[in-house]
């Protein structure tokens, strides 16, 4: 494989999917580290150079660019046990994954941000106003996660894929900032306990 660098921020958990992807697959990755909250993923360099969508992660192949967390993850796992065999199990971890970024990632994920980095002091009115309207979202993808997890062990098949990576990344900090409390979810904390016991697994 060609050499494979990150341009990541430690704190964002799109990030740490790809980390938690290569750990679990031995796949060795330099990591280069930029600062969201202080516009480094912006600089005209970066737009250039790095993803002209001016977001973090972006994957490094060799000389090439990967952004979108998702796809990044793909890459890296094609073709190992981290991506179902079967082809209606390989569509129904996309189904997962697609789920993360539209359900979960902008709710969880963003939440998190706000409330535990930016600070609720700091948010503009627009981003006050969104807070709720996030909260029940979050919730509804919370529940849909739990409900699906009281009846099995992984997402999708009998073993860890990219659905569980996506997931897990957001999930294992919802409680971050204070806006999710996952006591209230049971099946998800017995599945957070089980990707935490993977071998190779490392924290964010
Ligand atoms: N869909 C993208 C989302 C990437 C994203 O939102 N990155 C955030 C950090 S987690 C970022 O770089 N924000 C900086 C900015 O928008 O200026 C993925 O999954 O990789």
């Amino acid at each position: 494989m060609e050499k494979l660098v990150l341009h990541e921020d430690p704190i964002s958990g799109n990030c740490y999917k790809i980390k938690l992807t290569a750990a679990l697959l031995g796949l060795r990755m330099e990591c280069r580290a930029y600062s969201v909250l202080h516009g480094e993923t912006r600089t005209p360099q970066f737009l250039n150079f790095i993803n002209p969508n001016g977001r973090i992660p972006v994957l490094q192949v060799g000389d090439r660019f990967l952004p979108e967390s998702s796809a990044a993850c793909f890459y890296l796992a094609d073709g190992s046990r981290l991506i179902p065999d079967d082809r209606f199990d390989r569509a129904d971890m996309l189904r997962w994954m697609f789920f993360e970024q539209y359900n979960h990632e902008p709710n969880v994920a963003t939440l998190r941000f706000w409330l535990a980095f930016v600070g609720e002091d700091s948010l503009s009115e627009l981003q006050k106003s969104l807070v709720p309207g996030k909260k029940i979202a979050g919730d509804a993808a919370l529940k849909l996660m739990d409900d699906h997890l009281a009846t099995r062990n992984w997402f999708v098949g009998e073993s860890i894929t990219l659905a569980d990576i996506a997931l897990y990344a957001y999930t294992h900090v919802a409680e971050e900032g204070g806006a999710f409390d996952l006591s209230f979810y049971p099946s998800i904390s017995a599945w957070l306990a089980r990707v935490a016991a993977e071998p190779g697994y490392v924290k964010m």
